[in-house]
């Protein structure tokens, strides 16, 4: 192997690592900032259809509903890599930076309820999707009363 090809690969391999750690690089704080808020507009979407079934609404569908579950379930892993420092603004509490170990925590819970309430959706329970949705709605709420701008 010649000395340039050892580079290249190694060049390769740290890209594809730091791609792992962080796949969303954002060349400005504003492309953070839409980059979350269009991961919670298209996940309150999937999680407003859902409410709708629950508050009996909308008719009980368990397709429609597991699909929207599973679409929360993935995006929920997603906003919080938009929320580094430097990305401070949007409708983001400054409070999400100066206590970030609560602001993970809540991310944490919230994913954790939203793979429950897609597990209850997947398995078509309509009950447990109730008490999964009211667990993971209240993750929700707890997090913007703290962390984001009325
Ligand atoms: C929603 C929505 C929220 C949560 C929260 C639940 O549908 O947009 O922020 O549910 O209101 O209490």
């Amino acid at each position: 192997m010649k000395l340039h090809h050892i580079l290249l690969a190694t060049t390769a391999t740290v890209v594809a690592l730091s791609a792992g750690s962080a796949f969303a690089q954002f060349q400005k704080p504003e492309d953070a900032i839409k980059y979350r808020q269009s991961v919670f507009t298209v996940l309150g979407n999937s999680f407003g259809k859902i409410a709708a079934v629950v508050k009996g609404e909308a008719p009980y569908n368990k397709d429609e509903v597991a699909k929207n579950a599973a679409v929360v379930a993935t995006l929920s892993s997603l906003p919080w890599q938009a929320f580094g420092s430097g990305t401070e603004g949007g409708k983001a509490q400054p409070e999400v930076w100066s206590d970030s170990a609560k602001f993970k925590s809540n991310a944490e819970k919230m994913q954790l309820a939203v793979a429950s309430l897609n597990t209850a959706a997947q398995s078509g329970d309509l009950d447990n999707i109730k008490k999964a949705f009211g667990a993971a709605g209240q993750t929700c709420k707890t997090c913007h009363d703290d962390f984001k701008k009325k």
